[in-house]
């Protein structure tokens, strides 16, 4: 009895101790959809792009009778008014994207109860962007940003053929989906850019893509190359696909340092009237991954899987592949229920060789509520895993906490991509003894 009373004394000093450690940590978002400021209007903000957020408009089309031809034909101020009207006004905002609106306000100094749409938009339309994103990152706590950016998006490329002004907070990740996935459609783009790959698939072509990947990773300055995959992503596997990946994509990544990251299990346009909000999920097949990762021990893995079925297996295979690494609770698994999950299950298995979790913000306020949610339930999470250590007779000093926050929140995957954990341990080692 004595012993239970001081474990749950002690089980809340230690939540306090989490919490204050983890909310001061700052974090290396590894995946979003945000924008260096010098890419002007591709950097979204404010009241009207939050409420306009794919995840919202597919909530909103479910709160009344639709109409997708006149949804898609407004303004943006437009859409968000009838999004606001649904999900706010004629109802309470308990999903997780409404929710997040809720936070992301009130942690702008804003209070989304007492005013109307109208007062919400006049503040923001009187702040500079500048301003605005140093007051964003401050609040979220976020240090760093991979961008996401892709040479096969036409309004993207124009920025980038400018040479804009950098913020080095931003940093630059290659985006391949359409040379994986759609290699007609990427034909026509790399021969627009002057690599043309010829008409088959053969080694010319396979030059022209490594010179248009090695163009556009120096160009971005890369950190890493990334694609999403279907469920029925294959490999090995007789398909244009697995060949160039084989061949071009993960030479390239060993050349330049590049680990490659895939998100596995997205299904795409499952309702294509919703456009992108029409996306859906499906089970990868993960021995696609084994695959990988036993062929390939020198390329490095950064893998984000969709379906909750797929967490476990994506651990275990972690376990097994040391050139593998799990990050984030992706889109549909951003949720306080499934993230917490997800992050015991790692957790349990795997340390803190993982990264807990990237926000996916595609507008800059989303920053606020995705690590404030998120951090909260890294705080359960730890406090329990604290909890269990301390019974077993290891009570963490805060020095050790602060290194595994750290660890959790950018510096595993700082380490997985200069791959020098074992460089680490060697100078550790040497420097005690
Ligand atoms: O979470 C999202 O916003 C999705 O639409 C996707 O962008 C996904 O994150 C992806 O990068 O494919
Ligand atoms: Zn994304």
């Amino acid at each position: 009895m004595t012993q239970y009373t001081s474990t749950v004394q002690a089980g809340s000093e230690l939540f306090s101790r989490v919490e204050r450690i983890v909310s001061r940590t700052p974090v290396a978002d590894i995946h979003t959809h945000l924008y260096d400021p010098g890419f002007r209007s591709l950097l979204k903000w404010g009241i009207d792009e939050l409420l306009v957020y794919h995840y919202l408009v597919s909530e909103s089309f479910r709160a009344g009778p639709w109409d997708y031809d006149r949804f898609w034909a407004s303004s943006t101020s437009q859409q968000a008014e009838w999004i606001w009207n649904r999900l706010f006004v004629a109802q309470s905002p308990l999903s997780e994207a409404a929710r997040g609106v809720i936070t992301t306000l009130n942690a702008l100094g804003l209070d989304p109860r007492a005013g109307d749409l109208a007062a919400l938009r006049q503040w923001f339309s009187l702040r500079s962007s500048e301003k605005h994103v140093e007051q964003v990152l401050e609040v979220a706590g976020v240090e760093s940003i991979c961008m996401t950016n892709s040479p096969f998006d036409p309004e993207e490329t124009v920025y980038w053929r400018e040479t804009p002004r950098r913020d080095p907070r931003f940093v630059g990740a290659l985006r391949i989906d359409p040379l994986l996935l759609h290699w007609k459609e990427a034909r026509t783009t790399l021969k627009e850019q002057g690599y043309d790959p010829g008409d088959s698939l053969n080694d010319t072509a396979i030059t022209a893509i490594r010179r248009f990947l090695e163009d556009w990773t120096r160009r971005i300055e890369s950190r890493y190359c990334m694609v999403s995959t279907p469920p029925d992503f294959a490999f090995p596997a007789d398909t244009d696909s697995a060949w160039i990946l084989e061949k071009a994509v993960l030479p390239h990544c060993r050349e330049h340092g590049q680990a490659f990251a895939m998100m596995m299990g997205v299904r795409r346009g499952v309702n294509p009237q919703l456009r992108m909000a029409g996306d859906g999920v499906g089970q990868a097949d993960l021995t696609a991954l084994a695959a990988l990762c036993r062929g390939f021990p020198e390329n490095r893995f950064l893998v984000t899987c969709l379906s909750r079925e797929c967490q476990q297996e994506l651990v275990i295979l972690a376990r097994k592949f040391p050139n593998l690494h799990p990050f984030g609770c992706w889109w549909f698994n951003n949720t306080p229920q499934l993230i917490e999950e997800t992050t015991t299950l790692r957790l349990d298995l795997l340390g803190t060789s993982f990264t807990f979790q990237h926000s996916d913000s595609r507008v800059l306020d989303q920053l606020i509520y995705k690590w404030k949610h998120s951090r909260a339930v890294l705080t359960q999470c730890l406090t329990r895993a604290y909890t269990q250590l301390g019974g077993a007779g290891w009570v963490p000093t805060d020095i050790e906490l602060e290194r595994d926050v750290r660890r959790l929140l950018g510096g595993s995957f700082d380490e997985f991509l200069l791959g020098d954990r074992a460089g680490r341990f060697e100078s550790e080692v040497s420097r005690a003894s």
